[in-house]
């Protein structure tokens, strides 16, 4: 496999400074060697730009950094346009709202090849607001809805070439979420499985059967990882932590089940703040994650190809 790296560091979209560091933590842990060990070609296409952000007014007044998060979307959605189609891109966060742009490219590129795109939204947050809902005004929290076509972004972020449909969107490790996205998910008929939902029937059986029905569909598979999916004793380097999350081993099946799946067609690796990292474990366990998604494993075993 082709891996194609793109580095966006983009932070204004959470709460708190630190993400803009997330693409150096991953390289610097060793993100290209673990995937070039496992025998594939990697290109590290660099760093995304945004361009010049323009004034932007909004009813909603506790928006933070909108013009410089809409900026930051429309480059990132050519990028991931650009980098999709061939081989994997992985798009190196940033914060969660770089998936406005890298889920918009690729599904983009997705409609053109007459093939309908799924996300799999790893994360303990739905991201399901809208300008509207949004209350802390933290635009890491729309990216999905967004990509869904979700109302109210019209006038302000890039106008969308093809939609998410939501029905094809599972949202997964969820423990933190607000009234108004609650309601917008079931609207929208998004899969949601709570971490109830994996405490009860565990990560294989709920995955399984939404790849199931990428595969019947023919689905390209697109992958976000939240680093707030994990549980915090595992994964402490987020603005944003929350209790009760996966292990290290849920996380590490969820990837492995991917890879041999063989429908996973670009990823997302976004939230990690270094700052708040000890000693690199968290940057290091991404790039472990990373690594498991695209082949390694603790024994052989067959994947599939589609
Ligand atoms: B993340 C919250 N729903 O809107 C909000 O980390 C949290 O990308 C958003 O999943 C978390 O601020 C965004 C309370
Ligand atoms: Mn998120
Ligand atoms: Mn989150
Ligand atoms: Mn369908």
């Amino acid at each position: 496999m082709h891996c194609k790296i793109l580095g966006i560091p983009v932070q204004d979209g959470a709460g708190r400074m630190g993400c803009e560091m997330g693409p150096s933590a991953l390289r610097t842990a060793g993100l290209v060697a673990a995937l070039t060990d496992l025998g594939h070609e990697v290109s590290d296409l660099g760093t995304v730009t945004p361009a010049p952000p323009q004034p932007l007014i909004h009813d909603n007044t506790a928006l933070r950094a909108l013009p410089e998060i809409v900026a930051w979307t429309t480059a990132i959605a050519e990028a991931a346009y650009m980098a999709s189609g061939e081989g994997m891109p992985i798009f190196l966060g940033g914060d969660h709202s770089i998936s406005a742009g890298s889920v918009s490219g690729v599904a983009r590129r997705a409609a053109e090849m007459g093939r309908p795109l799924f996300v799999l939204w790893l994360d303990a947050h739905p991201d399901f607001h809208t300008l509207e809902t949004t209350a802390s005004g933290n635009l890491h929290g729309v990216s999905l809805a967004y990509a869904c076509g979700q109302k109210g972004f019209e006038g302000y972020f890039p106008k969308l070439a093809a939609p998410v449909d939501p029905r094809h969107v599972c949202t997964f490790g969820l423990r933190s979420v607000d009234p108004a996205e609650r309601q917008a998910l079931a609207a929208a008929g998004v899969t949601v499985h709570d971490m109830r939902a994996i405490d009860e029937h565990g990560v294989a059986s709920l995955l399984r059967t939404f790849l199931e029905r990428v595969a019947a569909a023919n689905g390209l598979l697109h992958v976000s990882l939240d680093v707030d999916f994990l549980d915090p004793s595992f994964a402490p380097a987020v603005g944003t932590t929350v209790p009760g999350g996966a292990t290290f081993r849920e996380a590490h099946l969820a990837m492995e089940m991917l890879h041999d799946s063989g429908l996973v067609s670009s990823l997302d690796v976004v939230e990690l703040n270094p700052f708040l990292d000890e000693r690199g474990r968290t940057a290091t366990l991404l790039v472990d994650l990373t690594a498991s998604l695209m082949g390694r494993r603790i024994m052989d075993r067959p994947t599939r190809s589609h």
